[in-house]
């Protein structure tokens, strides 16, 4: 059996609006049912964006701890909270993401055109963030958009070292319209570019790129992120039914590559959570 696969699953994000699509996990009760859901199909982590009563994409620290401490009690799953928020969200409101103490957070190694809008990560934002979250014991996944940002990357690891936990997790965001493409061709070169501190990697293809940096990601021997964060079509002109439904493709075609799922705990060892 080959190594265990590591499935992500990012239900929600902050760019879909509840009205345009009614299953998407907005609430607290709908995102802890999708978490459960996803947990008993395969994933051991979630990537959250949590909304307000109005169904919009908020960084309310009432809202994100009562997440995390709800995610905890109802799964077993590692809890990562997006800083990225949405492309409206300041910076400093995107830094005390971290005053709600999750497992981990995703920290996003530059900015990025994003569509018609821009997604900011200025240096000194990403510093900072990478800084703070290791002074509170949480372990960063660096989200990369681009090729530039792995070398951002290890410009970061050399020259404020490790985060916390000592391994050094990146999840490769591919298919937004304004960075690196969704193709083997571009996963294959972030890969081979990544800094020889990185333990573990993953993919996600943003809609129409979700199935070819999928296989892409198993026949380079990476892990994978899912979720209606990124794609809202199964397959064409089929819509994404649930989260689940997005996981339990993951399971299988990890399957056909030899690589269960691997579990909550066997991903907090390998992430270096609660190291
Ligand atoms: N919503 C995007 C602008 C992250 O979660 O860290 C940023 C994003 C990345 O989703
Ligand atoms: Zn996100």
């Amino acid at each position: 059996m080959a190594a265990p696969l590591l499935i992500t699953v990012a239900p929600t994000g902050a760019e879909t609006a509840k009205s345009d699509c009614p299953a998407l996990p907005t609430t607290l009760d709908e995102l802890v049912a999708t978490a459960q859901e996803c947990e008993a199909a395969g994933a051991a982590m979630v990537h959250v964006h949590v909304r307000d009563a109005d169904h919009r994409p908020t960084l309310d620290q009432g809202v994100l701890t009562e997440t995390v401490a709800a995610l905890r009690e109802s799964t077993d799953l590692v809890v990562q909270l997006s800083t990225g928020g949405s492309v409206h969200d300041p910076l400093a409101e995107r830094m005390k993401v971290l005053d709600a103490a999750p497992d981990m957070v995703s920290l996003t190694m530059g900015t990025t055109n994003f569509g018609d809008d821009v997604f900011m990560n200025p240096w000194p934002f990403v510093v900072d963030l990478h800084r703070a979250a290791r002074e509170r014991g949480i372990v960063p996944e660096f989200e990369l958009f681009d090729l530039g940002q792995v070398h951002a990357l290890r410009r970061l690891l050399d020259r404020e070292g490790l985060p916390a936990g000592g391994r050094v997790h990146v999840d490769l965001v591919m298919g937004v319209p304004g960075g690196m493409d969704g193709t083997t061709s571009a996963l294959v070169a972030a890969v081979a570019d990544l800094p020889a501190e990185v333990t573990s990697w993953s993919a996600t293809g943003i809609g129409r790129s979700t199935l070819p940096v999928m296989l892409a990601s198993l026949s380079a021997g990476g892990h994978l992120r899912v979720g209606m964060e990124d794609t809202l079509t199964f397959a064409p002109g089929e819509p994404v039914t649930s989260n689940a439904q997005l996981v339990r493709r993951a399971v299988a075609a990890g399957a056909l590559a030899h690589r269960p799922p691997m579990s909550p705990a066997q991903a907090r060892q390998a992430l270096g959570v609660d190291a």
